[in-house]
């Protein structure tokens, strides 16, 4: 491969500086250099042979029957939902709707997960869009702690939670006056309350600046972004912060002290040009027990009609370090990405538009704050270059970090306390280790448990952009192309290709005994269950009807049951098994009906019957021998 860094071979001045004012120049040539990839596809890319490593070829083809060792969370992108995906496999194994109506599990259909996902005020559904970027996970002593996930929805500003003991979402969070909602991560810790070593608290990133309210004027200069911390537990917005310049992507420390968020648009531009035409950028760190001390003494504002308390987070109003919530760390060009190391000293910011990385050091960052760090920019242990496109970090737990290449299609391992050394002055400390071309344009990077203390330095995930020629061709839309590579030794190694539906962006992966998931829903857990079989039946009030039905297979618990035409009908449906794995669907015939219930689940849904006649309901889930004769009648009357 011709992409090296100084210290690997000549410099190729041209390729390797940092893009300058005529960066868009710069960038239309990265990009042709994308199709190049397609385009001589057929020639196989060095480093991309597995090498070595022989017992590691296998690693990522399980026998008939054999589970894999790690779960992993990837988000859906504009599919709304979050898939789980086991590794090394690659397997998708289940598809978790949160943000967008979902026809297996009746997900936007049925009543209680309407409510999850926010209804108008004629009970339809407020949004049936979303685009999911970033999953991640609650935390309990530096590890995954299989309480939650969240994902966020950027088009709609959303959060969502997943409860991991269900793999379900239960709970949805809109932000006020935020539009763009990119990066998000939960808090590690509290920052002042040792005994609280787990997450309470989840950190939103606001991409796009607005006017604030947004009365719709057109001077960029005027808008701005709000960084949001939500309560893990309640999902309600805690408090939200006013900046200078955008958020994107979202590290916290494992102190609970610190949160940041890579700014590419320190500049409020409204035009790609301008929002590239700063040499640096930042990485605003914040303060997060001097915001809720802040909040605690009234010292915020608020926006229009919301409530949610808005601490002064801008550069004018945080200079004192004494005082400041914020602390603007300079980056250089559109940073992307910022990725907190597992020996949790650093966060990484990786450059985008400049081929480099930064390392900033959160001690030094804490001694800012307490005013005994002159400069702030003395927090940053390390600026290296790494290679074109530079967007996301992982790690492998021994000292190691693995940073995409959009633009070189590569991944780098490069390690954190020799590029320290070789911006200290060490020209001798060979940071790269090693390269690998990866199929094409990657993003999103991360290794086995590497956005914990745990990080074990086993698999490297990577998600590629772009799946070209990777898998047979089936039109113009080509699936995403998820590569798993070894990273157990010196070198990297390519283990395989997955293709999957678009598209994912982030994802986090973990050791599978650190979920204890349940295969059988509590009963209690739903308000309406019908609990025995005896207390179905059709209750009427006017022209509103419930029947209430119960499912065991391989009979729901009413033979038939009669409404009238134009009735609003509520079904309420509890699925009595207790085995696992035997779920029941349940469809009506013209009334756009279908839904599951899982062993123990109550689900219901609200209709109006149709025209009078006979409606055979049936199941719709493969349940039983008698699957097929598992039905029901709605008989409608005139
Ligand atoms: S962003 Cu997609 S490659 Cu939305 Cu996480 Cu970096
Ligand atoms: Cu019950 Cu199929
Ligand atoms: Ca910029």
């Amino acid at each position: 491969s011709d992409n090296k860094t100084p210290q690997e071979a000549t410099p190729e001045l041209g390729r390797r500086r940092f893009f300058n004012t005529t960066a868009i120049v710069g960038l239309t040539a990265g990009l042709a250099a994308c199709s190049d990839k397609g385009g001589n596809a057929t020639a196989p890319a060095a480093g991309s042979a597995p090498a070595g490593h022989a017992t590691a070829a296998n690693a990522s083809h399980l026998k008939p029957g054999e589970l894999d060792s790690y779960y992993g969370l990837w988000s859906g992108g504009h599919t709304g939902d979050v898939r789980v995906l086991g590794i090394p496999s690659g397997r998708e194994i289940l598809r978790i709707p949160c943000f967008v109506p979902d026809a297996l599990v009746g997900w936007g259909h049925t009543n209680e997960s309407k409510k999850v996902m926010g209804t108008k005020a004629d009970g339809s559904l407020r949004y049936t869009v979303a685009d999911t970027h970033h999953v991640h996970a609650s935390y309990k002593d530096g590890n995954y702690d299989g309480r939650y996930a969240w994902v966020n929805d950027k088009i709609n500003s959303r959060v969502a939670r997943i409860r991991l003991d269900y793999f379900v979402c239960d709970k949805i969070t809109q932000l006020p006056n935020v539009q763009g909602f990119h990066g998000i991560f939960p808090d590690k810790a509290d920052p002042v309350d040792p005994a609280i070593n787990y997450t309470t608290r989840v950190f939103c990133g606001g991409e796009f600046s607005i006017p604030l309210p947004n009365a719709g004027t057109e001077d960029e200069k005027q808008y701005r972004s709000l960084f949001s911390c939500l309560d893990a537990e309640t999902m309600e917005v805690r408090w939200q912060v006013l900046l200078d310049g955008n958020c994107d992507l979202v590290a916290t420390s494992y102190d609970g002290k610190l949160a940041a968020t890579n700014q590419y648009n320190t500049e409020m531009g409204a035009k790609y040009e301008d929002m590239m035409s700063a040499e640096r950028d930042s990485c605003v760190f914040f303060n997060i027990a001097r915001i809720e001390a802040a909040v605690k003494e009234g010292k915020f504002k608020t926006i229009g009609s919301s409530k949610v308390p808005v601490v002064d987070g801008t550069r004018e109003s945080n200079k004192d370090p004494k005082t400041a919530l914020t602390a603007y760390v300079s980056v250089p060009k559109n940073p992307h990405g910022v990725n907190a190391s597992p020996d949790a000293k650093y966060f990484i910011c990786a450059g985008k538009l400049s081929p480099t990385a930064t390392v900033i050091e959160l001690a030094k960052v804490l001694e800012w704050f307490d005013g005994k760090l002159e400069k702030l920019d003395g927090a940053i242990a390390a600026e290296v270059e790494l290679g074109l496109g530079p967007l996301h970090t992982a790690f492998d737990g021994r000292g190691n970090a693995f940073t995409t290449l959009f633009l070189d299609s590569q991944v780098v391992k490069w390690n954190v306390e020799k590029a320290i050394a070789f911006h200290k002055g060490d020209k001798a400390a060979k940071y790269v280790v090693d390269r690998i071309d990866v199929h094409y344009q990657p993003g999103h990077i991360n290794a086995s448990q590497s956005e914990t203390k745990a990080a074990d330095g086993k698999f490297l995930a990577v998600g590629c952009k772009f799946a070209k020629d990777r898998f047979l061709p089936v039109g113009p839309l080509h699936p995403e192309n998820e590569q798993l590579i070894d990273i157990s030794g010196e070198k990297m190694a390519l283990l395989g290709d997955h293709p999957v539906r678009g598209e994912p962006h982030d994802f986090i992966f973990f050791k599978r005994d650190l979920l204890k998931p349940k295969a059988v829903y509590n009963i209690d857990e739903f308000p309406h269950a019908v609990k025995d079989a005896k207390d179905s039946g059709v209750t009427r009030n006017g022209k509103k009807v419930t029947v209430k039905m119960t499912s065991l297979a391989p009979a729901f618990s009413l033979r038939e049951f009669k409404v009238r035409r134009g009735d609003e009908v509520t079904l309420i449906l509890t699925n009595l098994d207790k085995v696992q794995d035997l779920t029941h669907g349940f469809a009506i015939p013209g009334h756009n009906v279908n839904f599951i219930v899982n062993p123990q689940e109550t689900a219901s849904v609200t209709f109006t019957a149709g025209e009078p006649g006979v409606y055979w309901c049936y199941c719709t889930h493969f349940c039983h021998a008698l699957h097929l004769e598992m039905r029901t009648r709605m008989i409608v009357e005139a």
